[in-house]
């Protein structure tokens, strides 16, 4: 079985963080490993308090799994401070397995999960060692320091991210007004491809960046190549996004196990077709 890791930070209200990467690694048939940098209390509405793991059990967690349970791939979310980026750098940057970025500052809720002093060394020791960085419309931002309102816009920024040292940047298209969805991604060659899909009508979904992050790292460890991973995980969060939950009284989540939920009820279907098949076509004289 195909092993992934996420290293990221825990949502009580398992709508994003690891519990997103968990559900998507799963309904993706990859097994999930974790390494927690913070804890959040959280829910649909907002998040109430963030307690950061120590640096020396993230290194634990990263170097135990490194030693026994070899992932195929990585996904680092939420890192919240500089001295956690230190140790995920030093326990990484040697390896040779593919590293999804998914640059984390704010919940969709508003809250900041990053903090300022972090986010020099998030750009000189995170950035270079990653495979693919993912960041929406606002993270891309911050990280290129430019303005994003059109595509043309996203594709200058990217430009600028992977002058940083990423290998690969994919720019999600959720965060404009347009019809159509289009990200942005800029290949290790400079090779630019738009990934067009028609938006789902909600206003935001809690959790939609992880899950797109954690099903490219699972595509990844499965062996799946960039642009096929990167379509790929976008029909899996689009399916995601149109079957949203809503669980408590503020952001509907998305919802990854509803591609699983959808193929099981096909499969129940088909299986009651074919009974009935063997019924009619059993029956005596049918054919008359
Ligand atoms: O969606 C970004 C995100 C990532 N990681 C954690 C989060 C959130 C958003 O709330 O809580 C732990």
């Amino acid at each position: 079985m195909k092993i992934a890791l996420s290293i990221a930070g825990s949502d009580s209200g398992a709508g994003a963080g690891i519990q997103a990467d968990l559900k998507t690694f799963s309904a993706l048939g990859v097994y999930g490993c974790t390494a927690i940098t913070a804890i959040t209390a959280q829910n649909t509405r907002k998040v109430a308090e963030i307690m950061e793991v120590s640096p020396v059990m993230v290194e634990q967690q990263i170097n135990s799994i490194m030693t026994d349970i070899p992932p195929d791939a990585i996904k680092i979310g939420m890192v919240y401070s500089s001295e956690t980026v230190d140790v995920v750098h030093r326990s990484l940057h040697r390896s040779r397995i593919p590293i999804v970025l998914d640059p984390i500052f704010a919940a969709g809720t508003g809250a900041k999960l990053f903090r300022d002093s972090a986010f020099d060394s998030f750009i000189s020791k995170l950035v270079p060692m990653c495979t693919l960085i993912t960041p929406n419309r606002i993270e891309a931002e911050r990280l290129a320091g430019t303005r994003i309102r059109t595509v043309n816009d996203s594709i200058e920024a990217a430009r600028r991210i992977r002058k940083l040292g990423a290998e690969n940047v994919i720019i999600k298209g959720g965060h404009f007004g347009s019809a159509q969805v289009s990200d942005v991604l800029l290949g290790s060659k400079g090779k630019l491809i738009k990934i067009m899909n028609p938006r789902v009508k909600i206003n935001e979904s809690h959790g939609s960046g992880c899950n797109f992050s954690s099903a490219v790292t699972s595509y990844f460890a499965k062996g799946v190549k960039l642009h096929d991973a990167c379509k790929m995980a976008n029909e899996y969060v689009y399916v995601a996004i149109k079957n949203v939950v809503k669980v408590g009284k503020g952001l509907p989540v998305t919802n990854p196990l509803s591609a699983i939920y959808r193929d099981a009820s096909r499969y129940h279907v088909l299986a009651e077709l074919q009974q009935l098949v063997e019924l009619v076509t059993g029956l005596v004289d049918f054919y008359k």
